[in-house]
């Protein structure tokens, strides 16, 4: 097993310090990154003592230590999972060779693209988020906050090293744009759709951890699988950091319903107004919220018939999650169903080759992980005898990328035209009346254990610590 070198510069388990070269490279884009992260970063918690835990070692069992730390300290560092011997390509026409331990010349120019994309997103989340520690209901969501923010920071580390380590001069040059790119720039925005949207409110912020952060778990998974070992076992061990983040999206959201629960039997109301009036979020608030952020992150996954995703999956660039689970790893000549408009207001099913629909595999299966949540959500509210149950708008609604872009449809994804979609939008997406009532609710509460009436406490705080715990040291 590696061992982390905590003391370095730039902590690490690839043995910088015998490589001077890149050792020189990174450490010169190190106070770059700095730089970044206070004018870019959380705004104005800088000097506070935050209870963040560190990746320490890269196995399941104790990869992590807790403690204080101002955020400007946390030892970003370059973190890989131990390399596997004689692993082989899983996939693809290369399947059963050898893992590449480089870039092959031929597909330099696409690895270099699909990393600089993928890291991308990570400050991108980190700009998005900037404001939301003035707003925050708790120390204890707090934390979390500034506890996703420092490890999207990491996982940017991850893509620049693999930049500089593998793309030379270019490389370099890429990680230099990642820190000048900004979320929602007019004129330099972030690559994906998703991550130039604002977000200055704390149910959106738990809507963004649930639904984007599990897309970054599938494109991670996706890369997981690569015949190139570095970028394989570097996005491995940024799963085990990304897992927290889904965390907090779900208890998040579970807490703002299981609040809104309470009021409504207080009050023994389901009237919109009347929950707000109380200072909770009605649920169909919540569904609204929901819809945004699931069908922004639906068009993360591309175009359901991509042919750049059938030539990543033929030369082994980037599977497909859990590829060890599908019955064929090569799909040469399978072909697959995508549903696809008509032309005359309808849906028709289409035959694709399983290469191209790589991008519609991969979007289903993420729909069914998003409804594993949906799943608990709605049984608590089962439980507490409400007649309300949550659900994913259908995978054709509201897209902006793929087969269904503009095309207007009901949440069903049954096609309906403009005008309708317009007369029905404010019932199924959030409207600026929904968005500034939320935002009316965030209000900032520093006292350790207490929450804001807009959301239950979670049921238990972060490493066996009590919810009370001071996770900020404000
Ligand atoms: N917005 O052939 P197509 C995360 C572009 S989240 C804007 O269908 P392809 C995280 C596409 O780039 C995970 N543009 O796409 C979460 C292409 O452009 P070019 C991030 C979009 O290539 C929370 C063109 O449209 N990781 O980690 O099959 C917090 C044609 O597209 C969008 C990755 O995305 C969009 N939504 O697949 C922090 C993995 N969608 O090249 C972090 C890396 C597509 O023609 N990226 N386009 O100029 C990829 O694997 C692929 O680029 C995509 C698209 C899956 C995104």
């Amino acid at each position: 097993m590696s061992t982390i070198d905590l003391q370095a510069k730039i902590p690490n388990n690839i043995h910088l310090g015998d490589n001077r070269q890149l050792q020189r490279a990174l450490e010169h884009w190190q106070p770059a990154f700095l730089n970044w992260w206070s004018e870019m970063g959380p705004s104005d918690f800088s000097a506070k003592d935050v209870y963040l835990r560190t990746a320490v070692g890269v196995d399941a069992q104790g990869w992590a230590s807790y403690g204080y730390t101002p955020m400007p300290d946390y030892r970003w560092g370059i973190f890989l999972a131990d390399q596997q011997q004689g692993r082989k390509i899983g996939f693809g026409d290369h399947m059963g060779q050898e893992v590449w331990q480089d870039v092959p010349g031929e597909y330099r120019s696409v690895f270099r693209r699909l990393i600089v994309t993928q890291g991308d997103t990570e400050p991108a989340s980190v700009e998005q988020q900037r404001l939301l520690g003035h707003t925050a209901p708790s120390l204890y969501d707090l934390r979390n906050l500034f506890q996703v923010n420092v490890e999207e920071g990491r996982h940017l580390w991850a893509m620049v090293y693999l930049l500089h380590a593998y793309f030379g001069r270019d490389g370099r040059e890429e990680a230099e744009e990642l820190l000048m790119r900004h979320s929602g720039d007019v004129n330099k925005p972030r690559i994906l759709g998703t991550f130039n949207e604002p977000m200055d409110n704390w149910l959106s912020f738990f809507m963004f951890t649930y639904f984007t952060d599990r897309d970054g778990k599938f494109q991670l998974k996706s890369f997981a699988e690569s015949a190139f070992d570095p970028l394989a076992r570097t996005t491995q061990f940024m799963l085990t950091e990304e897992a927290h983040h889904m965390f907090v999206g779900e208890t998040g959201v579970g807490r703002v319903i299981k609040r809104t629960m309470e009021v409504m039997k207080e009050l023994d109301t389901d009237d919109t107004q009347k929950i707000r009036n109380a200072g909770a979020i009605d649920l169909p608030t919540v569904q609204r919220f929901m819809n945004f952020w699931f069908t922004s992150s639906l068009d993360l996954f591309g175009s359901e018939s991509s042919s750049n995703a059938a030539n990543y999956f033929a030369n082994g660039i980037k599977g497909r999650p859990d590829e060890a689970k599908f019955a064929d790893h090569v799909e040469a000549d399978t072909v697959m169903t995508i549903q696809v408009p008509d032309g005359a207001g309808g849906v028709k099913d289409e035959a694709v080759s399983t290469r191209n629909g790589m991008n519609e595999v991969t979007r289903l299966e993420y729909v069914k992980d998003c409804n594993v949540g949906l799943t608990r959500w709605n049984m608590m509210i089962k439980r507490g005898n409400i007649d309300f149950a949550f659900q994913l708008p259908s995978t054709r609604f509201r897209r902006e990328v793929g087969m269904w872009a503009g095309v207007p449809t009901n949440p069903q994804g049954q096609p309906i035209t403009a005008a309708e979609f317009e007369a029905q939008k404010s019932s199924w997406l959030p409207s600026d009346a929904d968005i500034a009532f939320v935002k009316s609710l965030m209000q900032r509460v520093t006292e350790p254990g207490k929450m804001a009436g807009w959301i239950a406490p979670p049921d238990r705080g972060i490493n066996a610590n009590p919810v009370d715990y001071e996770y900020v040291k404000l």
